[in-house]
């Protein structure tokens, strides 16, 4: 249909990447100006971005295109793609053009690393490819000046619209893994399906980028915390977050195999150390590496042993990198079934809901399997210029190093 050709036409736009700082630099003014800005810049760049999915979804390989729960999840995508380019724009006269403009802090103005064709504007002209540099791509924070109640009414109209579809694919994650699971009971095939695995990976690391730019202009409206830009904490205090990550991991540890006491983990991090980052993110990935330890562990040593051996997180302070290690003595892993941990097919257990900001209240067997975590956990880590590896030592245990970039300047990845 009519509506599927848009977006095979969308998605042959290139995507427009933000990094790290771009987002807090704009975020520190939310002048309605600047949200407008952003909105002006989502609504160009988020169609572009779930185009691609769906024509990702649309094509995937061995009939996982027909699987009823890929189709589930490209429908939401559709209707994502079709609220956003159908929402009502407010006219911007001339003059209140220019009074936007003049507000804006040109000494501030970034440039997106790659100005390309407005999507929108090819439409009309059907074919014709014009080549349209995009003012409003130009990143600029605006000043708090009096602007029309219309502009005011669409920056509210669109955050709940954007609200609106980041519920709606809440459950992406899951939905595909059950798709995945079922094709797996499907064909019994032990193989690493490689296009399966790097299809996840870009898929997941695009809706980490989607949702962290919605999730930016929605907090931007709510959130006035002072240390926070957005979801971006700009003091985000590794200490604090390791802690919590180890009370969670433990406490599901405990709850799992029915200890008294969870394996100890021992923290070496500089309390004060502070640096910019989504703590929301941060915690995940430990918790799941912690989970992955514990588990490890107690599976060794049994879950009726006096004792375990204690669980080693060191936190390292370089110049380009904040490196987490967390060590387990749990007998680790051969080293070629290492591969396997990263894999989406490999998961034995049921799939669990393993996305930071989403809060499902029937979650079970926390512990279960390797699950989704290692992967979307490197996805989280490589999102922000970051990484995650694994070193194992078989028949000793596992060492796991998250490295974080410092630098808040690396570019997005853009699948
Ligand atoms: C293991 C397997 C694993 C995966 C990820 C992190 C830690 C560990 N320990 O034995």
């Amino acid at each position: 249909k009519e509506l599927m050709n848009n977006i095979y036409h969308f998605a042959k736009f290139p995507q427009t990447g933000v990094s790290l700082r771009q987002m807090v630099k704009f975020g520190q003014k939310p002048t309605q100006g600047t949200m407008l800005k952003s909105s002006q810049f989502l609504a160009e760049e988020l169609p572009i971005r779930l185009a691609r999915r769906v024509v990702e979804l649309d094509n995937l390989p061995n009939k996982l295109s027909e699987m009823p729960s890929v189709i589930k999840v490209k429908n939401w995508y559709i209707e994502s793609f079709k609220e956003l380019i159908e929402f009502p724009h407010p006219k911007l006269s001339r003059e209140l053009r220019h009074r936007i403009k003049s507000a804006s802090n040109s000494s501030e103005t970034m440039t997106f690393p790659s100005s390309h064709p407005n999507p929108s504007a090819n439409i009309v002209n059907n074919g014709q490819y014009h080549k349209v540099p995009l003012n409003h791509r130009f990143y600029t924070p605006v000043d708090d000046i009096d602007l029309p109640s219309e502009i005011i009414d669409f920056n509210r109209a669109f955050v709940r619209c954007l609200e609106t579809i980041k519920r709606r694919h809440d459950p992406v994650v899951t939905t595909l893994a059950q798709g995945i699971n079922e094709f797996k009971a499907f064909h019994r095939a032990k193989m690493i399906d490689t296009d399966v695995q790097s299809f996840l990976d870009r898929f997941y690391m695009s809706r980490i980028g989607i949702r962290v730019l919605i999730g930016q202009q929605i907090a931007l409206v709510t959130n006035q915390d002072s240390d926070y830009v957005g979801i971006i904490c700009t003091k985000t205090r590794l200490h604090d977050v390791a802690q919590d990550a180890i009370a969670n991991a433990s406490f599901i540890c405990e709850d799992y195999y029915g200890l008294f006491s969870a394996p100890k983990i021992t923290l070496h991090c500089r309390k004060d150390l502070e640096f910019m980052y989504v703590p929301s993110h941060l915690h995940h990935m430990l918790f799941e590496l912690l989970k992955n330890s514990l588990r490890a562990t107690v599976e060794l040593y049994g879950d009726d042993a006096d004792s375990y051996p204690p669980i080693k997180v060191v936190v390292a302070e370089g110049q380009e990198d904040i490196t987490i290690k967390v060590s387990d003595e749990g007998g680790g892993i051969t080293r070629s079934a290492l591969p396997m941990v990263w894999t989406y097919m490999y998961t034995t257990a049921e799939a669990q809901p393993l996305d930071p900001d989403f809060n499902q209240t029937d979650f079970k067997a926390p512990m279960a399997g390797f699950g989704y975590g290692l992967p979307i956990s490197r996805c989280y880590a490589r999102y922000f210029g970051g990484d995650l590896k694994l070193i194992s030592m078989e028949n000793f245990g596992t060492d796991a190093y998250l490295h974080l970039c410092r630098l808040s300047d690396s570019a997005e990845p853009l699948p």
